[in-house]
């Protein structure tokens, strides 16, 4: 059975776990004897290497001018499924479509019967907000009773009506939300802050050691402020600042066993932009001894690229029908072995509400991402998994943190340090009304109530990680190439990579794939 071809020779080396340059298949396929050179390339691949790249060919054919390497035929039942193919995939790899699923390089004797996974926060049902002024007023005041609940304890605190009747010099403490910052005419920063009874400004001197921290705040997050009432008591002057924070003392939960998952984000399915052989490398990795620990898939939104999500999207469209685009989503779903657990939350550029938080997804669209039965649910939700506590959210405030934050703080080059901020605020989207639309609900669930061991978002197409407080934070890359949007405005995506942690121990390494 002859090699006849590129495609033929690019099935062939993605049956055995290899992508490969274009260059390379090529070569192969211009040589005298194609079979024996892919062998030969094969055989001689670096252990770690999952592409095939035009030197390990060139190196092949140069080492086929020696007479004394052998470059004869291969058997002729050199291609038949006995050997590297596994018997599941049910025949013969010569006819390799498009659809079908990739090959196993092993058994992935995974137990499921070690395996657990609990899913908390998953509002997807629950909406009760109308988006009436009261629903605001009720999503407000649980953020503070909330929040608030994690600093009174630290501050003597008072209600805003209580301060505004205090004599001036007195010592004052107030929980509240950040409704206003201010710089004075002086360089000083006004804060006024707001609880349930009404509001009071706060002045941090510009010299005070916490000063820089005013750089920090966003509008809407909830703080504790201690200080001296000024002579008229009409304001007070800061001591002091709390955030309700996560605990230094913060002790994550780990699995009892050598288990991994991979997080990932942004696939952007239906771009001209999708990086396929990237995601196809990935999904080959995952069958390969490399990712035989590899259980579970967590996938934090953008699913898909969606429809009308930007100006002039539709220019980059590959898919313009969403639901066409869900179809192939899912297609790439299927590329993944199918006893993988996936998890998946929406982003926004998927076919869900905007406003956060966001329901998971509709029947009709659960219906069509089927493959390996993910479990589908809002952003942002906590997964737990064999006792690890994971926080998935899209992340479309990290934009703002961002945006609003110096440089050393928050950037997109260090999208953990972004997320740093979020888990310090203990709410996923702290600041309503720029690029973060909030619904309403009675409950506010952006709020951060339990401190997670790993917090995963997507959304900027950075790849990023760090500690804070020993919480792993997670900024999980993409698998769309730079658009011209990005490219107008400087952003360099991190595409084609894998996050993988090691969910006994939380270390994280990073598999490349483009
Ligand atoms: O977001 C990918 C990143 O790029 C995120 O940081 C927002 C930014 N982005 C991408 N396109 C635009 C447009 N047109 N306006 C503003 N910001 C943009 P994603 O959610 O994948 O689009
Ligand atoms: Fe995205
Ligand atoms: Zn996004």
């Amino acid at each position: 059975m002859p090699l006849e071809g590129p495609a033929r020779i690019v099935s062939e080396l993605t049956s055995r776990g290899y992508n490969a340059e274009r260059e390379a298949v090529t070569h192969i396929a211009a040589a005298d004897q194609p079979a024996a050179v892919l062998e030969q390339v094969v055989e001689g691949m670096p252990d770690d290497a999952l592409v095939v790249r035009t030197d390990h060919v060139e190196a092949v054919l140069a080492a086929g001018e020696d007479p004394s390497v052998s470059t004869g035929d291969p058997p002729a039942d050199q291609y038949d499924t006995t050997g590297s193919v596994p018997a599941e995939t049910g025949g013969s790899v010569s006819a390799p479509t498009s659809d079908s699923e990739p090959n196993a390089q092993i058994e992935r004797n995974s137990d499921p019967s070690l395996r657990s996974l609990e899913i908390d926060g998953d509002m997807t049902g629950d909406s009760t907000g109308t988006g009436e002024y009261e629903d605001f007023v009720a999503v407000f005041r649980d953020r503070l009773e909330r929040l608030g609940g994690k600093l009174r304890g630290r501050v003597n605190h008072r209600p805003a009506t209580a301060i505004q009747s205090m004599p001036g010099g007195s010592e004052a403490g107030m929980v509240g939300l950040v409704n206003d910052i201010r710089s004075t005419a002086s360089g000083h920063w006004l804060i006024e802050l707001e609880d349930a009874t009404g509001t009071f400004p706060w002045l941090v001197m510009k010299d005070r050691e916490f000063a820089d921290m005013v750089d920090q705040l966003l509008c809407d997050e909830v703080l504790a402020m201690e200080g001296t009432l000024s002579d008229d008591a009409g304001i007070a002057f800061v001591d002091s600042m709390y955030f309700p924070d996560v605990p230094r003392t913060h002790e994550p939960s780990t699995a009892d066993r050598h288990v991994q998952a991979a997080l990932i984000s942004d696939v952007h399915v239906g771009s001209q932009e999708f990086m396929a052989d990237a995601w196809d490398a990935f999904a080959d990795w995952l069958y390969t001894e490399q990712a035989q620990h590899v259980e579970y898939l967590l996938i934090a939104g953008d699913m898909v690229e969606g429809v009308g999500v930007y100006p002039n999207q539709d220019d980059e469209l590959d898919v313009v029908d969403i639901y066409e685009q869900y179809e192939a989503f899912n297609e790439r779903l299927k590329q993944v072995p199918g006893d993988l657990d996936i998890v998946m939350i929406p982003g926004n550029h998927d076919a869900v509400r905007l406003a956060e938080p966001q329901p998971g997804f509709d029947d009709r669209l659960r219906d069509i991402m089927s493959a390996h039965d993910p479990q589908i649910v809002s952003n942002p939700s906590t997964v737990t998994v064999e006792g690890v506590s994971i926080l998935m959210y899209h992340g479309v405030s990290l934009d703002e943190v961002i945006a609003e934050l110096p440089e050393e703080k928050a950037s997109y080059d260090e999208p953990h340090k972004a997320m740093y901020q979020l888990l310090k605020k203990r709410h996923v989207a702290p600041q309503f009304g720029g690029h973060t639309r909030l619904a309403p609900e009675e409950e506010d669930f952006l709020v951060m109530d339990e401190v997670p061991d790993i917090f995963h978002t997507g959304h900027v197409h950075k790849l990023g990680f760090g500690k804070y407080h020993n919480v792993l934070a997670i900024n999980s890359g993409c698998w769309q190439a730079q658009t011209d949007f990005q490219k107008s405005v400087n952003i360099n995506p991190d595409s084609g990579f894998a996050p993988i942690v090691d969910l006994d121990t939380l270390d994280v390494t990073v598999q490349k794939f483009s």
